[in-house]
């Protein structure tokens, strides 16, 4: 342990009921959790550890962004080390040699054609970052009439009310459907058990759902589309993997007619697919992608635009305005995230960490699809180092297989999984060894097992 995580740790008796009404927690059953709370108190490595000072595996790399594991030691002192140097700076009309420096790693990271980084907060962020540079680039290029977006059926891109309007999740749209942003249409999702369940990886079939895209294209008239986003696994969904040939389509489709395709990859970026980026992995090439998340393993919010080349020069040739894009946020590109950062991106380079899960992804695999038959459980689906196992919704209480399982395998065998729904969600830190991803799987079957 070092001493900042040592300073941050506090004890049992400090936690009680009354210390956890103010907080309204994000994405939480509020009611639930304060009824039997999940506390956190520090990390180190691929563990967390509650107050009371059990381990708990971490099999979700956080909230699937601690890709380094936690309190990485290069990490922690950058970060320090920036909180002393230069706390703020802005990034309005002035600047600081971290941005910049980090934005030129990042985009040799990426290579080539992407030139270009806009730095924001979180993946929320980063969507509504990526609309509008969508949005703002066929206007300085003369063709205002793209105002339309495109997304997809239970896809997840953040909270803002650009990602919430080009999401598809229902739940997260529906106290606010009066509200969303016009001009929105969505392509249908790619998951279909009957023709997919048990798929290692991409899906054999499904390729003809991007079709609908022409289809859409038809209808709305492609000149009057700006662009469509699409993450490249849909995560939070429970990890669709894209069928075979489905991206490639998709790109064929947007560059014929104009349209520029933008990848979320928030989730997928910085190694979680064994390529530093998820496009690079599947060998298409969008005109946009968001980041956030592993860009700094979680330490510091933090998220990142990437460009291809021609977008921001359109910008610079023809903005009639002396600021060419009015949006930024105050803490873009904050010393403390670049920091983070940069000593991430080293990190992962001396450790091969964005290239690691290539090695792995067939342990991976075997492992999670090793639950096939274990109770409950009616698909799997994995592809990286991201994994979700189905379950089968108890009758009358759907979600309650889910939330029991996360539970169970939290408080009686130190092991921290995500759930959504029925459906259990698995991004371990890209550390992970062979050893844990398959106490991973054992843990699961014993727990499984268990769940009425
Ligand atoms: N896009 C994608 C693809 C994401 O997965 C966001 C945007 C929004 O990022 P911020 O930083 O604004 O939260 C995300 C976030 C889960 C889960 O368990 C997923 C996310 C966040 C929290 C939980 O599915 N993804």
């Amino acid at each position: 342990m070092n001493d900042l995580a040592r300073s941050s740790t506090f004890t049992p008796d400090q936690v009680t009921p009354e210390k956890l009404e103010a907080f309204w927690m994000p994405f939480t059953s509020n009611r639930q959790f304060k009824a039997l709370p999940r506390l956190l108190a520090r990390a180190e490595g691929m563990n967390y550890y509650t107050p009371d000072g059990h381990e708990v595996l971490d099999a979700t790399a956080g909230l699937w962004c601690v890709n380094a594991g936690h309190c990485r030691k290069p990490i922690v002192e950058a970060i320090a080390q920036a909180a002393g140097t230069l706390d703020f700076a802005p990034t309005f009309q002035m600047g600081h040699p971290m941005a910049f420096e980090l934005a030129d790693r990042l985009v040799e990271l990426a290579g080539k054609p992407f030139s270009h980084v806009f730095f924001c907060n979180s993946g929320s962020e980063a969507v509504d970052s990526a609309l509008k540079i969508a949005l703002a680039y066929h206007r300085v290029r003369g063709e205002a009439q793209r105002t339309r977006l495109i997304g997809r059926e239970r896809g997840y891109h953040g909270v803002g009310f650009g990602g919430i309007s080009v999401g598809g999740m229902s739940a997260n749209r529906k106290m606010y459907s009066a509200s969303l942003i016009p001009g929105v249409d969505h392509l249908p999702h790619t998951w279909n058990p009957k023709e997919m369940a048990f798929s290692r990886g991409q899906p054999a079939w499904g390729e003809h759902l991007a079709d609908e895209l022409e289809r859409i294209c038809t209808l709305h008239d492609p000149s009057t589309i700006a662009a469509v986003i699409v993450e490249p696994v849909a995560g939070s969904a429970g990890v669709l993997v894209p069928p075979k040939g489905y991206l490639e389509k998709l790109r064929a489709i947007t560059q014929k007619h104009g349209i520029l395709l933008i990848f979320d990859e928030v989730i997928t970026g910085f190694g979680r697919l064994g390529k530093p980026f998820g496009w690079q992995r599947f060998g298409v090439t969008p005109d946009l992608y968001t980041t956030a998340k592993g860009i700094n393993s979680g330490t510091v919010p933090m998220g990142a635009v990437f460009a291809r080349e021609g977008l921001y020069e359109a910008f610079m040739q023809g903005s009639t305005m002396p600021v060419e894009f009015t949006h930024g946020y105050t803490y873009s590109a904050h010393p403390l995230a670049c920091a983070a950062s940069l000593a991430t991106l080293d990190l992962y380079a001396e450790e091969g960490l964005l290239e690691r899960v290539a090695s792995l992804e067939k342990v991976w695999e075997d492992a999670l699809h090793s639950l096939k038959g274990a109770a409950h459980v009616t698909d799997i689906r994995n592809i990286g180092l991201m994994g979700a196992i189905e379950l089968a919704p108890r009758e009358g209480a759907a979600g309650a297989r889910g939330f029991e399982t996360h539970c169970k395998a939290f408080f009686d065998e130190g092991m921290l999984v995500r759930f959504t729904g029925d459906i259990l969600a698995l991004s371990p830190p890209l550390i992970v060894s062979e050893a844990q991803i398959e106490r991973i799987a054992a843990t699961l079957r014993r727990v499984l097992a268990q769940v009425a």
